[in-house]
């Protein structure tokens, strides 16, 4: 929990430490107990206190014994440090994901109903990047997740909402916050659920904020945005939707997971398309995706956008920042140039 700039261990009651640690509250009693796995400090009044550290060993423990250990094996291996426990990693100030993020606000100028998720755009953002406000975002996005609690989720995104015009928020304080829910998950944190609870509520968001930018026009001058064959990480290539619609642009979104003769049929008649690429098995279907644009529709502006991006002859690489990336697709459709 960050006070201000400093951090400071939290603490959880018994029931919050069984929750986090994926065990229930008997377990955790007998495994203290028994085997002393925890060792948890008492409050003035006498409840007992958990904190991360606490909850990191039970939490492998739990993992020892679901792999066929016995307990007092596992406790046992985990105590005298045969089996070591994952520390929670150290939290990154909040920063813009990639170098100019945030600079520029073009969207907000431009057409577009200009609501942004949630709540509406604020009068500028008061958490810059690398703020403790934006690290404390982070923690209480990565906080609900752990414990399951979709109203802390609910609350925090509220709270991202409120702090900036969309493309500032989502550029210097959502993208890095999700980005530290991944890491949380990686080290064994965050379960898949509460990772999957809080990028469903971020999707519902940004989905909501794609719909309050304005009504989706087809016809002439049509972007469609979506994701490769295969691709399900959609929440980069949906801001950016939003993004380029509030800028005046006129989006058809088409999700993830886009067969490629369908990306075909799609840009028929469409002036870009842009696929959305994280990891490297969708750069791989992008790849095959936007060689097929090209050679089926040698007019279409065809980008990429994401940190799997490509770089493929006729296709345009879009930079990292939303307004950077939604200037760069603007200005190829008005130039109807193509890079070689
Ligand atoms: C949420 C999430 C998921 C969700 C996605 C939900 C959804 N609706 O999008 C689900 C559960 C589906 C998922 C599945 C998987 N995931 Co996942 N996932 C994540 C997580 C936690 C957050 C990703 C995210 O949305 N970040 C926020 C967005 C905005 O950031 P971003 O995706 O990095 O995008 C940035 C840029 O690339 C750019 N951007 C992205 N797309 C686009 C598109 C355009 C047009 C533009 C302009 C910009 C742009 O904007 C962002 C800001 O700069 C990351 C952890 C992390 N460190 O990022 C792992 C992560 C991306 N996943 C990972 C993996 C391995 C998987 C799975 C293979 C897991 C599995 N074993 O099943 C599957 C693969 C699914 C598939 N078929 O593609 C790895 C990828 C490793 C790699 N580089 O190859 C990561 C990094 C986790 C990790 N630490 O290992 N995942």
């Amino acid at each position: 929990v960050f006070v201000d700039r400093y951090y400071v261990q939290a603490m959880y009651n018994i029931k919050q430490a069984a929750g986090r640690a994926g065990v229930s509250v008997p377990v955790l009693r007998a495994w203290e107990r028994r085997y002393g796995i925890v060792r948890p400090e008492r409050s003035t009044s006498g409840y007992r206190q958990f904190d991360d550290d606490s909850v990191a060993r039970v939490r492998t423990m739990r993992g020892l014994v679901e792999a066929g250990w016995s307990p007092s094996a596992a406790a046992a291996a985990i105590l005298d440090g045969r089996v070591p426990v994952p520390e929670m990693p150290p939290l990154e100030a909040a920063r813009p994901t990639r170098a100019g993020a945030g600079t520029q606000d073009i969207a907000g100028a431009g057409a577009g109903a200009g609501a942004s998720a949630g709540a509406g755009a604020g009068a500028g953002a008061t958490d810059a990047e690398g703020s403790s406000g934006g690290r404390e975002l982070a923690e209480r996005l990565v906080s609900g997740a752990a414990a399951l609690d979709a109203r802390a989720v609910d609350a925090v995104l509220d709270d991202f909402f409120s702090r900036g015009s969309f493309e500032r928020v989502a550029d210097t304080l959502l993208f890095p916050a999700l980005q530290r829910l991944g890491d949380a998950w990686a080290a064994g944190f965050v379960s898949v659920a509460g990772e999957h609870l809080a990028s469903n509520a971020v999707l519902r968001r940004l989905g909501l904020a794609l719909d309050a930018a304005g009504s989706p026009s087809g016809g002439r001058g049509r972007v469609i945005i979506g994701l490769p064959p295969g691709g399900r990480h959609e929440l980069g290539a949906l801001a950016f939707a939003v993004a380029a619609r509030r800028a005046g642009l006129a989006v058809a979104y088409l999700g993830p997971d886009l067969p490629v003769d369908d990306w075909i049929t799609a840009a028929d008649g469409a002036a870009a398309a842009v696929v959305g690429v994280v990891t490297a098995r969708e750069r791989r279907a992008a790849l095959h995706v936007v060689r097929r644009l090209v050679e089926a529709h040698p007019d279409l502006v065809v980008a990429v956008g994401g940190a799997g991006a490509l770089d493929e002859p006729g296709v345009i690489r879009l930079p990292a920042s939303l307004p950077a990336s939604v200037a760069a697709l603007a200005g190829a459709l008005e130039g109807g140039a193509q890079p070689g």
